[in-house]
């Protein structure tokens, strides 16, 4: 029987990274899409040992454009995408609103929120027809809840949760499935990207308490793949043990 086939945006690191090899690992063939070329390189020498086939997929998400002709170069043994995990985003930038930087707005609305319409945009249709598939888009606690100084972020995560459950409703007939993962605290490049390369300040965020792993994600959004077809964990919200909420965290216990 053919394998079947995830495709897996934001697969250079963190969390899209880690489901790319946990897909892998239950015998999924993978796209695994990204800009950064060398890293999609080192991911598939990774996925390579995991016994299936990857193929790397060059794009800014921002540019539908770039996303519409990457996703098309697919060969026909490679268009049927069974699982599409909608993971690629960042937060940019953390100031209250009155000192917000436009560039960082309009990074996290045209990769967090549109990236992902433009992604799900050229792949549903083929889910449509064939009447099966299962999306998996990454929310976040930021899209349940507000923070202070996380407006937009969190506003662009509102987003895809709201996105999500419309994509549930307007799927519905066709039998796929959609499944919203929200996680709290995660250690990955976020932080790095949030604060501009800024090592100290991205470290200060998980200092004094044990984070998620990407790896933790990872498993989770392989378990809910995994679920019977008839079944869809259709929110998930996962924190670490030391976080409550969005802003109760506590730390050095
Ligand atoms: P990372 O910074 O480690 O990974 C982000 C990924 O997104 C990278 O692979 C990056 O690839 C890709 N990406 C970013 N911008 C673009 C773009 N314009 N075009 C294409 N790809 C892009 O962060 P995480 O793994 O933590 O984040 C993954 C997802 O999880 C995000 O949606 C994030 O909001 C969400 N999340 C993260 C949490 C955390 O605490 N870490 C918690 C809750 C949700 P490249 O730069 O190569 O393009
Ligand atoms: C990432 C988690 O709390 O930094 O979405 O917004 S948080």
């Amino acid at each position: 029987m053919e394998k079947k086939i995830a495709l897996v945006t934001g697969a250079t690191s963190g969390i899209g990274w880690a489901t790319a090899i946990a897909l892998a690992q239950m015998g999924y063939n993978i796209v695994a899409t990204g800009r950064r070329h060398k890293r999609l390189n080192k991911l598939q020498k990774e996925i390579s040992k995991e016994g299936v086939d990857s193929l790397t997929l060059n794009f800014d998400v921002r540019d539908h454009e770039a996303v519409k002709d990457a996703i098309a170069t697919l060969p026909d043994n490679w268009k049927k995408i069974d699982i599409l995990v909608n993971n690629a985003g960042n937060a940019h930038g953390f100031d209250p609103i009155q000192t917000g930087s436009i560039n960082d707005w309009d990074a996290m609305m045209d990769i967090n929120v549109k990236g992902l319409l433009y992604v799900s945009k050229e792949i549903i249709p083929g889910m449509v027809e064939r009447k099966s598939g299962t999306i998996v888009n990454l929310g976040s606690i930021a899209g349940k809840e507000v923070y202070p100084k996380g407006n937009v972020y969190c506003a662009s995560k509102h987003a895809v949760d709201a996105l999500t459950q419309g994509m549930r409703m307007d799927l519905n007939p066709y039998g796929i499935r959609v499944i919203g993962v929200h996680p709290g605290l995660v250690e990955t490049e976020f932080s790095m990207v949030r604060f501009k390369g800024d090592e100290e300040r991205s470290k200060s965020v998980y200092q004094g308490l044990q984070p998620l792993s990407a790896e933790d994600i990872a498993e989770t959004i392989a378990f809910a793949v995994s679920r019977p077809p008839h079944v869809v964990l259709a929110d998930i919200v996962i924190l670490p043990t030391a976080q409550a909420s969005a802003t109760i965290v506590t730390r050095n216990q």
